[in-house]
């Protein structure tokens, strides 16, 4: 399993999709720090393609620190004030392959040509005989297939040699020593584990790292492949979870979300409601969905199962789009047409620090309670924090025990600020008398007692 690194993992982190350096600089002192989050992932800072479209920035150019999210100085500037307010800076890193095509330029104007850049020449790529072509991945059955081949025309690299494995190893620590203690490494399924491990095992030991590799049932590459290596995103969380929240299945069945579900094991895992290609693909919910994707999030946040990401987008109809030119601020989020900041929604913001004073103890859910029709769950976490979530038509009262010490909570969902939130009062023996709103809920916790 994944030794103990510099993220916490019983904590949330948040993916600010497209933001500018400057604006996830800002938020962190403003919100992410306040709120309790300990990561943002950013996307990927590198040089890549010109283009509007956000794909862009999946194809590299070279390592230099220059994206459309800015320079490296604006990189740096962010990576110590989020630090400073606890935030670890979670960098997107696209080492699977460069950027597609017989020739461009990217941003910072450096020029490639098909299969040739500053860092790597024609042989440092999976090739046929000539050097200067490659086989497409087209066949998921084969673990060949996936991991040598080009994903969508993208020149795949050799991470068989270990020139490469050196090379990637440097990008990665570079950023480690702009204080970079996190990274995303994308495509981690189309490269076989032990490669991927020669580059990752020249990273200090406390660098977190997680792999995107999405489980396919009837494909060659599963995600157990990289257990020990990095810690894996589970895809399959949202898919087997937005049922029950809507549509066929019941809140009451959350209760084992887990491993028992085929899921791979917590302590491995990172979980999310979306991720940008969901939510331009295959995604039960998402922020057009509005309530319902609102439950899936305090669903995400109040289990103990994973390590979980919230997803911040902006607003989009095209599917290429990239992300709007408004600063994200207090003015745009939520706007309904720039930043739709779902990391701000007062409920998903404040069971963050929720989800601290949960893993205060063991983190085990006990006290778990149910509606009659079984969509309305209440459940509490190392007697310091308790939930209850309904997404029934009806409000759901009811007297439950709380697990909580005797006083009064804010109710965290609808505000945090002790001076003047609305109230849950726990009794002396820890019940309380709560009411969850219909597609809403109630949750207090230790660290907001009145
Ligand atoms: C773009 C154009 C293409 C063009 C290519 C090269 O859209 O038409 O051929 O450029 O010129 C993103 C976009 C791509 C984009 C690419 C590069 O999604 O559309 O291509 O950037 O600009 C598989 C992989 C998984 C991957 C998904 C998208 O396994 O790793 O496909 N996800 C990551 C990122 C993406 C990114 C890339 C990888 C590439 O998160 O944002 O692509 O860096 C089943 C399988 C999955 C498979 C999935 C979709 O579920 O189990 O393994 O995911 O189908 O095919
Ligand atoms: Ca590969």
């Amino acid at each position: 399993a994944s030794s103990a690194t510099s993220v916490d993992t019983s904590g949330v982190f948040v993916h600010l999709f497209e933001w500018s350096h400057a604006d996830v600089a800002n938020e962190c002192e403003n919100w992410l720090g306040p709120k309790g989050y300990n990561g943002v992932q950013v996307s990927p800072p590198n040089e890549h393609i010109t283009g509007e479209q956000w794909w862009t920035r999946y194809q590299p150019v070279s390592y230099n620190i220059t994206s459309r999210s800015g320079g490296e100085d604006e990189f740096k500037d962010m990576v110590d004030r989020c630090e400073a307010v606890g935030v670890t800076v979670v960098a997107d890193a696209v080492v699977n392959h460069m950027a597609a095509g017989s020739s461009g330029t990217g941003v910072a104007g450096t020029q490639y040509t098909n299969r040739q850049f500053p860092d790597y020449e024609q042989a440092d790529f999976h090739h046929t005989t000539n050097l200067d072509t490659n086989c497409a991945v087209t066949d998921y059955t084969s673990q060949q297939n996936v991991q040598e081949c080009d994903l969508v025309g993208l020149p795949d690299l050799d991470t068989s040699s270990t020139k490469v494995q050196d090379r990637i190893a440097e990008y990665l620590n570079y950023m480690y020593g702009l204080g970079v203690k996190g990274f995303r490494i994308d495509a981690a399924k189309h490269q076989e584990a032990s490669q991927m491990n020669g580059y990752l095992k020249q990273l200090p030991s406390d660098a977190f790292v997680f792999g995107e590799v999405i489980e396919g049932a009837t494909e060659a590459v599963k995600p157990e492949m990289y257990e020990g290596v990095c810690y894996i995103t589970e895809f399959d969380w949202a898919q087997e979870v937005a049922p029950n929240v809507v549509g066929e299945g019941k809140m009451q069945y959350l209760k084992t979300i887990g491993e028992s579900w085929g899921l791979i094991p917590s302590d491995e895992s990172v979980i999310f409601t979306d991720n940008h290609d969901t939510q331009r693909g295959n995604a039960p919910l998402t922020y057009k969905d509005g309530s319902t994707y609102y439950l899936l999030n305090l669903v995400m946040l109040a289990h103990n199962y994973g390590y979980p990401k919230v997803m911040s987008s902006y607003y989009f109809t095209d599917h290429d789009a990239g992300p709007p030119g408004a600063t994200a601020d207090e003015s745009s989020c939520g706007d309904g047409s720039t930043w739709v900041c779902e990391h701000r929604w007062t409920g998903i913001a404040n069971m963050v620090n929720w989800r601290k004073s949960a893993a205060s103890g063991d983190g085990e859910i006990v006290n778990w309670a149910q509606s009659d029709d079984g969509n309305g769950i209440a459940f509490s976490r190392s007697d310091s924090a308790f939930i209850a979530i309904n997404r029934a038509g009806n409000d759901w009262s009811t007297t439950v025990q709380t697990g909580l010490p005797a006083g009064t909570y804010c109710n965290v969902i609808k505000s945090d600020d002790t001076s003047s939130c609305e109230t849950v009062t726990v009794n002396s023996d820890g019940t309380a008398s709560i009411t969850a709103p219909s597609m809403d809920a109630v949750a207090m916790h230790v660290g907001a007692k009145v």
